[in-house]
């Protein structure tokens, strides 16, 4: 529908859907392999189904010890981080792009909680997570760490 408002045409509705995808955002997820080696990779991905994200991309990789520590790489300094490099590459990944609005603050409160033990109940991590290090799932907490993340990850041909 379009009104003329003095020498201006304005379109009032329908808006493209090019303008409603303007809200939709990507993030970065992991299911670890804590989680793969039990077989619950199913049950994640029905919950990241049941939630709302579309998986834009997704690929089953195991990573080395040096590849994990690149992706790790903010947490050089920290005591734990040979720990978690050594438990990122113990066994096979999920790695996975996902889209909904608001994508990256949404899938941090679909996981919970770093410490399965303070994640909320009915969260991922909470619900299926055994300890802070061994916490089913990862996903980006800022858009720039998503965007490193998913390049870290997926070329832009498998993105589109
Ligand atoms: P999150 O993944 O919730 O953003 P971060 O960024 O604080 O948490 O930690 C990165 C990863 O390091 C987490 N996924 C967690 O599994 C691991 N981690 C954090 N703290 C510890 C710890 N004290 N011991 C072992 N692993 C840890």
């Amino acid at each position: 529908m379009q009104i003329v408002v003095g020498n201006e045409q304005r379109r009032l509705l329908p808006i493209t859907e090019q303008e409603l995808n303007l809200s939709l955002e990507r993030t970065f997820a992991i299911i670890k392999p804590d989680a793969i080696s039990r077989g619950q990779q199913g049950e994640i991905l029905t919950r990241i189904h049941k939630a709302g994200f579309k998986i834009v991309a997704i690929k089953s990789m195991r990573l080395t010890k040096e590849e994990a520590g690149g992706f790790y790489a903010v947490h050089r300094e920290r005591p734990f981080f040979g720990e978690l490099t050594d438990f990122m590459s113990s066994g096979k990944i999920f790695a996975l792009v996902l889209e909904a609005e608001g994508a990256i603050l949404k899938w941090r409160d679909t996981m919970g909680a770093t410490d399965p033990k303070k994640a909320a109940p009915g969260t991922i991590r909470r619900d299926l997570g055994t300890s802070i290090g061994n916490n089913c799932t990862h996903g980006s907490d800022a858009p720039e760490t998503a965007a490193f993340e998913i390049g870290y990850f997926f070329s832009g041909l498998e993105l589109i």
